[in-house]
């Protein structure tokens, strides 16, 4: 912007930036504001949506969107290893609608340790997700064995063969310790076991994604998110069961996604963390809902017809799918039904996605510059006057703010802000400016997005800003995407993003 345009007078300038808007209309009629293309649907999830990899904390596609795979695990290999099979996963492909399928390879427990054979009903599962064009994860299933480097060259033996005989394939997800536990940490013991493992798996794939467990069971995700390994594409899991594990750990969660680490879901429960004991199913409804918000991808615990109240399957269910309703346990059907949930949306049932790019890439300038872009993804129509947007920032001038609207699709004079001091600062914000609509802005209808809304801050004494520490800024995103950074309310409801 030329330094000229400050000194202009207030109505030559309201004149000036009407006139820049009736240009911009005119040049970018009929121009189709989705950024995002909406490719072919293909058939299998592997082919919708390919390579994974991680990008700011988040598993996307191919094509960097951000995807949810939701499915379930086995139980133990040794144990239930006759519910793995292509026949059974083609049914919870087709019936269920999982993305994800986890083969549960105990090391103890009668499991890999003592009989090494068991490697291939791994393979066998592999096998058939690879036809079936399901993601698999490859779970080292360590338990009673504590402590992961108790096993550690056998990890590093077995991971070396996986990632060799499969490691070229797009659908394939290492998880490289189920549950660390009892007196060991990330820093000191698990760390330093999962690089070790992951160095070997890099040798021969490069990309696929990984998993680590972090300490007391795979919940000390907070002591991963600060000291995180080297690897771009690893990312850390949390286990929970529903009656055991609620808020804190919903909390850890936020901390670490804040701090840019990707969280899996690699197993959870709607039993105690037993495996029986309810099933708590309004408290795994908050937390379906929980991942579904935050995109987290997650499978279930387990496949298998135990009697116990984890098990998705009634005793002596069929060993090749088909199963009926009547051969589901109560937890079997509700996770059947939160898989089928399409949570595309990330699940906040109101369908309005937040999309944002900076406008410039100057990070130490007088101005911060938001570009939004609005998308109601839901089925009913959503009245902008209902919406409120928050972009968190740190104010380094401690002054008034401005805001200024450089541009709206829907019309400059339609939009309005305010700008807010938090209560309790945070370590990437003390402030918001929150945007809103007047009626006159309408509605945006399913399906349909409100076009850009361009937006300028600056503090009234033209100071410069530090940008790099602010919550809601996304450096080198200058192309729209989906954006959770900043927030979007649906009549003071949360329906969009993470607060700081
Ligand atoms: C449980 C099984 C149970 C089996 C036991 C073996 O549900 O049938 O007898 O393992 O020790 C976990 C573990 C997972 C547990 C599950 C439930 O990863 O192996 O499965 N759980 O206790 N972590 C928290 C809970």
């Amino acid at each position: 912007m030329m330094k000229r345009q400050w000194v202009l007078p207030r109505i030559a300038k309201k004149v000036a930036v009407m006139l820049t808007a009736v240009l911009l209309l005119t040049l970018t009629n009929g121009f189709n504001w989705n950024t995002q293309m909406t490719e072919a649907a293909g058939t299998t999830p592997v082919e919708r949506y390919g390579q994974l990899s991680v990008k700011n904390g988040k598993l996307v596609d191919k094509n960097g969107k951000p995807v949810q795979l939701k499915g379930i695990s086995s139980h133990g290999v040794q144990w239930y290893g006759d519910l793995i099979n292509e026949d059974s996963m083609k049914w919870l492909r087709d019936d269920w609608g999982i993305s994800l399928f986890r083969v549960a390879l105990y090391t103890k427990e009668d499991g890999y340790i003592s009989n090494p054979s068991l490697k291939d009903k791994v393979k066998e599962a592999i096998e058939a997700a690879q036809k079936l064009g399901l993601y698999v994860i490859i779970d080292w299933h360590i338990l009673s064995d504590g402590d992961p480097n108790i096993y550690k060259n056998e990890a590093k033996a077995f991971f070396n063969e996986f990632a060799t005989q499969y490691g070229h394939l797009p659908n394939v997800i290492y998880e490289l310790a189920n549950e660390p536990n009892g007196k060991v940490n990330w820093d000191n013991q698990i760390r330093p076991y999962a690089l070790e493992v992951s160095q070997v798996i890099r040798a021969k794939d490069p990309d696929n994604i990984i998993i680590a467990g972090t300490g007391t069971w795979s919940q000390d995700v907070h002591d991963a998110a600060n000291n995180p390994l080297p690897d771009k594409n690893t990312m850390y899991t949390v286990h929970f069961y529903a009656g055991t594990h609620g808020q804190y750990l919903r909390d850890r969660i936020d901390n670490a996604l804040n701090k840019g680490v990707g969280v899996f879901v690699t197993e959870w429960g709607t039993s105690d963390a037993s495996g029986d004991g309810g099933p708590f199913l309004n408290e795994s409804k908050v937390w379906t809902d929980f991942m579904a918000s935050r995109g987290i991808s997650w499978a279930n615990w387990s496949l298998a017809d135990k009697e116990e109240v984890s098990a998705a399957l009634l005793p002596e269910a069929d060993r090749k799918g088909g199963w009926p309703d009547s051969q589901l346990s109560a937890s079997g059907k509700f996770v059947k039904q939160a898989i089928l949930e399409d949570t595309s949306n990330h699940g906040d049932g109101s369908g309005i996605v937040l999309q944002y790019r900076t406008a410039d890439t100057n990070n130490k300038d007088n101005a911060i510059r938001p570009v939004f872009n609005i998308k109601n993804t839901g089925k009913a129509a959503v009245k902008l006057s209902d919406l409120k947007i928050r972009y968190y920032y740190t104010d380094e001038s401690k002054q008034a703010q401005q805001f200024f609207l450089d541009w709206a699709k829907i019309g400059n004079g339609k939009v309005t802000a305010t700008f807010v001091t938090l209560p309790n600062p945070k370590a990437k914000a003390d402030k918001y400016v929150e945007i809103s609509f007047t009626d006159a802005a309408g509605s945006i209808q399913p399906g349909e997005e409100s076009g850009e809304i361009k937006s300028r801050i600056h503090a009234v004494n033209w100071s410069n800003f530090d940008e790099a520490n602010d919550y809601s800024y996304g450096a080198d995103q200058t192309a729209f995407a989906d954006w959770d950074h900043a927030t979007v309310y649906n009549q003071g409801k949360l329906v969009w993003g993470i607060q700081p």
